[in-house]
Order: C-alpha cells, then structure tokens, then sequence
C-alpha cells in the first residue's frame, strides 16, 4: 500500500513560483546563456586581487589621517579595536601618500565596471527560492546581503566623495572607514567559502583552450538559454573594455600638464589650472573659503605662534626673515588627484617650535587656518612631522609669493601626509598641546 501524499499547499506555491518563468524567482526568466560558474569564477578572481588592494591601501590611506593624534583629523568615533592596527605615519619616501592614494581612487573607480558585471552575474540567486534551505544557507545568504550592500555602499560613498559635491548624508570618513570593515569581513567568509569552486571554474578554461568542451552545470546556468548575442569571452572584453576607459579618463589626475587633461572624469582632471609657478591644482578657492583680503594684508595678518615659553607674533615681513628653507614636494589629497612636486619655500617648522621653546626637541602641532567654517580649516602634524627638515610653513611656491588660492600669506606642507594636512590661509600654530 502507497503512502498517500497531502498535497500541501505551500509546496504547490513554491513550484509554481519556481516554474513559472515570468516571475524572477524561476530559474527560467534567466535566459542569458552568459551566466554560469566560469564567468562569475574569472570576475570574482579579479575582484579577489583587486579589493584586497583596495582594503590595504584604505587602511593605510585611513592611518595617514593621524586619527589618533586628534579628533580634528578624524572624527571617527569609537575606532575601538578597529583601530588596533593605526601606526604613526611616516615622511618618507615623501610620495608616499600620492602613491597610496593615486592606486586606492584610481583602482576602485577601474573596478567598478568588474563589481557590476559579477552582480549582475548572481542575480538569479537573489531572488532564488526557497529564501533558505538550511541554517547554512541562511548565514551565507545574510553574509551576501553585507558582501553586496557593504560593496556597493564602499563603491558609492567612495565615488561621491572624489566627485566635488559630496551628498551622502553623514561624515564620510566614518562612512567609508566602518563600511570597509563591515565590507571586507563578509569579503574574507565568502573567498574562503568560493575559493575552491572558483579554481575549479577557471580551470575549466584551459580544459577549453585545449578543445574540450566541458558542460557547465549550476544554479547560475539558465535552463532556457537565449540566443547568445555574444561569447563569454567576449563579455569579458566588454567589462575590460569598460574599465580600461575609466582608467583611462582617471587616471591623469595623478599628473601635470596635457595627461590631467586626459582625466575627462575627474573632477581635478578636465579644468585648466593655469599657468605660471602657482598653476597647479587648487582644491578650495580663498573665495570659496570666505578668505577675506582684508586679513590677509601685511599690516592686517599675524602669524600666532604659542607652546612652552608663551606665544608669539609674527608679521609675514619677520617670517621672510627668518632661514628659509626649500623643498620639493607633491599635493596629494584624499580624492585622488595629485601634483607632481612643487619647489615649496618657507620656514621649517622645527624652526618655529624652536621659537616657543621646543630647541631641538620639536613636539606635535595644531594648525588653525584663518578659515571660519568648513572641515579642514585645522590640522594636527605629528611630531615626525614637525622635526622632519622638509616640513615647511611656506611663503612661496616655484620661486614666487604664494597665490590667494594657493594660501597666500602661509601655508603648511608636509612630506608624504595627505592634503589635508597641508593647511592653507594658516593663523595660528600651537606647539605641544594635544
Ligand atoms: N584652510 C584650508 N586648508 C586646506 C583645505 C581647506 O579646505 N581649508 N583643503 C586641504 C585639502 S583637502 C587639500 S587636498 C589641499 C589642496 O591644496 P591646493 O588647493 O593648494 O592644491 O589643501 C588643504 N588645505
Ligand atoms: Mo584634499
């Protein structure tokens, strides 16, 4: 005697959302004959190297911040253990920080057309039914959620921030820096998890080169394919092509002259500098800073300069008076864009400890700029920083007065240390108090 089957309902619901192949949920309204295990396998392995690359070079960019040293370089609140691996940054080689920077946006912007096809590569799953078949499955699908969220929010909060407006709401340092973690995390599960298919995968590719063909069999391969408009190879030129145009259209923003007018995307790409020795990339304006003119005439400006033994004040005359010094160093900030280096003159910070009391023994900095309002109006330098010979508070720039933009009466620059660390408009110094 056959055991009689209850036609359950639910189970005849699941079929019929599983069978049916206008709903996405059926593996049926997939029809790509791309999809399957060799062309998310050759994507995923790029996207292995590459953002590893990116995490390492985000950390790294992140510890160049000084976070540590206070909360006006970095704002992030509760780093916690997060923070466990924060070193001091160092001043050499002093292109240090153009190189980190110029590898993290420009490689991060490359990738982004390798991040879309390998989601696009897995979408039939997410809508995969049943939402889980096992505890197992459920974990891996809750650490997918944080591998394409946590993806797309590093890819999305990193490019706004290298366009000029930022808008997403909330601090991007923070942002990026909690979101690499979370990201990165369920990175590491999931490459540990696919690794060994992954390999499989690829190495059916020289089972082709060689001419045997090899069936490909998963959840990835549509069981209704279409007519294929192009190869899998093919497709993977498509994604290459892509992204070697947006290296292509980035990439100049890391150098001077006619190759950052090449960067058509970057926003410190396309528009002309000018020319003469202060014609190379301004970030913020002194207009667009709220920089008054008024403050920054001889008579009217002073530089203020406190630490052990009192404070004193300096006209932009007495400053010119004092050993001036010369070095060559680049603008490399945050967003990506850099200046090869500039013949930087001025008065070695050391120097200007040793004049509150620090002979010899120059402690850390805070920089306060005469700018009222806005993020990076002030800036804490190491003590490294302060003590190394390079470091300058500059009057002029490539053999002329700085420009307006540029800082003009002084401003801050530092071997290897991000832009921001290069105050402009600088008012006051304080030596020794954080
Ligand atoms: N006062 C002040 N200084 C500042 C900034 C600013 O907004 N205000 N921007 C910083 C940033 S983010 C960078 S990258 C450099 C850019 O220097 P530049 O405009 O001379 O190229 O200046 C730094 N100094
Ligand atoms: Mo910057």
């Amino acid at each position: 005697m056959g055991r009689a089957r209850l036609p359950g309902v639910i189970p005849a619901y699941r079929r019929a959302m599983r069978d049916d192949p206008r709903l996405p949920s059926s593996p049926g309204f997939w029809r790509s004959p791309l999809r399957g295990p060799w062309f998310t396998s050759v994507l995923g392995l790029v996207l292995l190297v590459g953002i590893t690359v990116l995490f390492v070079t985000g950390l790294v960019s992140y510890a160049a911040y000084n976070p540590n040293l206070s909360p006006v370089n970095d704002k992030t609140p509760e780093k916690g253990i997060l923070g466990f691996y924060l070193f001091d940054w160092p001043t050499n080689p002093h292109w240090l920080y153009r190189l980190n920077q110029g590898v993290h946006v420009t490689l991060g912007v490359t990738l982004i057309p390798v991040l879309l096809a390998k989601l696009w590569s897995v979408i039939p799953r997410l809508f995969a039914l049943p939402p889980a078949r096992s505890v197992t499955h459920a974990l891996e699908r809750i650490s997918l959620l944080l591998l394409v969220g946590g993806g797309l929010f590093e890819f999305v909060t990193g490019v706004l921030n290298i366009q000029l407006d930022y808008v997403f709401p909330g601090s991007f340092y923070p942002l990026h820096f909690y979101g690499a973690w979370v990201f990165f995390a369920a990175f590491v599960a999931h490459a540990l998890l696919k690794t060994p298919v992954v390999l499989r995968n690829v190495r059916q590719l020289r089972g082709e080169k060689r001419g045997e063909q090899r069936e490909e069999t998963n959840d990835l391969v549509t069981p209704r394919p279409a007519e294929p408009t192009v190869s899998r190879r093919g497709a993977l030129w498509f994604v290459g092509g892509g992204s070697l145009l947006l290296f292509a259209t980035t990439v100049g923003q890391n150098f001077d002259g006619p190759l950052r007018r090449t960067a058509l995307l970057a926003p410190h790409g396309g528009e002309d500098p000018g020319s003469g020795p202060n014609g190379f990339q301004i970030n913020k304006t002194a207009v667009y800073a709220g920089i008054d003119p008024a403050e920054t005439g001889e008579d009217a400006w002073r530089l203020v300069v406190t630490g052990r033994t009192g404070t004193v004040r300096l006209s932009r005359a007495r400053l010119a008076e004092l050993p001036l010094y010369s070095s060559a160093l680049p603008i490399a900030c945050v967003e990506g864009w850099s200046t090869s280096d500039q013949w930087w003159r001025g008065v070695r910070l050391r120097d200007l400890a040793a004049l509150v009391g620090y002979e010899g023994d120059p402690p850390d900095v805070f920089v306060q700029s005469l700018q009222r309002h806005g993020a990076f109006r002030s800036a804490a330098l190491s003590a490294d920083q302060v003590a190394d010979p390079r470091s300058l508070l500059a009057l002029y720039v490539n053999g002329e007065e700085l420009s307006p933009d540029h800082g003009h009466p002084a401003r801050v620059i530092v071997p290897a240390a991000p832009g921001v660390l290069n105050t402009k408009w600088v008012a006051r110094m304080t030596f020794g108090d954080l």
